[in-house]
């Protein structure tokens, strides 16, 4: 049962040693301030972390939603506690905001993170960018969902250009309206794989994961219960099973994509970028009109997209901005070396007024 769940060989590798003390596999399906519900071999149970637990266990290893742990459970209670948790396969991470904590887990065991953009208005391959870098980060494969094709006349200028930003990631045009595309995107969620749901407001993720679950989303989603005074209260349940047997992990966490930690997922989206820049005459080239640079080259020759040299220095500036706040000497240096220079060619280009393609 806890197959349908995601649970796996490598898992099951994982929990052996703690089946030996009693204690029960389960998986997050809620996470709210502590409180937990678990999916375990007894049926979803409510759950709090082991004292000691909670007490030896750091910032990002405290249980998420998606996340295995070991648990004691206490089936006539409807009751468990969280006294491990297993390794993760993969996890999505936000620096925490003020709080001087390194990072913040959003979410855990995630296998595909459909990346919505909305193909009728203001498509835009520079947010793409951004949520591939948080997915390379993750360790979750990237997909790129682009909904409302009905409301699209031409959909190939989009399309195109969601595939030059995609570096290999599969992009897919569809339409929760009219059902086009709606087999592709469910042939990515296999049963026991795990999807997010990453997007601007108002691009249909919403839409999606009804047309997805169907019939299944209202009656499934809400857990209603009686707390201690009796009265109703309902929960939302963060980890919805699909009809077809895949999962989809909806948390408000995961919906608010603020400044986000991209350090090593920035380098996969931009390997080309980076890739350019290792060919420069000189190693530590400033790509400021220094012989043999190639960056300026193939920004001259259209090779390099003029927008796309921008928002790398854009999503370099952010991440700097979140290095010097968390660690005010060291690891800054060499991205603040990259907001000087794409200053510098921000200004330069200015005094041309005039583009590159003009030289
Ligand atoms: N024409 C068309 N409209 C769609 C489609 N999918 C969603 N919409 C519309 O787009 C609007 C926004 O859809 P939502 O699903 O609420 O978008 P969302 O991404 O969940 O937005 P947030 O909840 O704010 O994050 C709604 O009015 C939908 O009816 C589609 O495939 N075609
Ligand atoms: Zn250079």
């Amino acid at each position: 049962m806890l197959e349908t769940y995601g649970w796996s060989e490598t898992l099951q590798n994982a929990f052996l040693p703690y089946a030996a003390s009693g204690l029960v596999p389960g998986r997050v399906i809620v996470q709210q301030r502590g409180l937990y519900r678990l999916i375990t071999p007894f049926g979803e149970l409510n759950a709090g972390l082991a004292g000691r637990f909670a007490y030896t266990a750091g910032d990002m290893e405290h249980p998420v939603a998606g996340d295995w742990v070991a648990a004691a459970a206490r089936p006539d209670e409807g009751a468990a506690t969280i006294h491990h948790l297993l390794p993760r396969a993969t996890c999505f991470r936000r620096k925490a905001a003020g709080t001087g904590e390194t990072a913040q887990v959003i979410a855990a065991n995630v296998d595909v993170a459909l990346l919505v953009a909305s193909l009728n208005a203001d498509f835009n391959p520079r947010r793409l960018e951004r949520y591939l870098a948080v997915t390379r980060e993750s360790g979750a494969t990237p997909v790129i969902v682009l909904t409302k094709a009905d409301a699209c006349d031409d959909p190939s200028g989009p399309i195109a250009a969601a595939g030059s930003v995609a570096l290999g990631a599969e992009v897919i045009a569809m339409s929760s309206l009219t059902g086009q595309g709606l087999d592709a995107v469910r042939r990515l969620i296999l049963p026991g794989r795990t999807a997010v749901l990453l997007g601007s407001s108002g691009v249909g993720k919403s839409t999606l994961l009804n047309a997805l679950a169907g019939q299944a989303l209202m009656a499934t989603q809400a857990i209603r219960e009686d707390d201690a005074r009796g009265r109703h209260t309902t929960t939302h349940r963060e980890l919805v099973l699909l009809p077809g047997g895949g999962l989809v992990l909806d948390t408000p966490g995961m919906r608010e994509l603020g400044l986000w930690d991209t350090g090593a997922g920035l380098s996969a989206t931009f390997a080309d970028v980076e890739e350019l820049a290792s060919r420069c005459r000189f190693r530590d080239c400033s790509h400021g009109g220094e012989p043999g640079c190639a960056i300026e080259a193939a920004l001259r020759d259209g090779s390099l997209p003029e927008d796309r040299w921008l928002s790398y220095g854009k999503l370099q500036r952010e991440q700097a901005y979140l290095d010097r706040r968390d660690d005010p000497v060291a690891q800054g240096e060499e991205r603040r070396k990259w907001v000087r220079l794409n200053k510098d060619y921000r200004s330069r280009k200015r005094e041309k007024g005039r583009g590159w393609a003009d030289e």
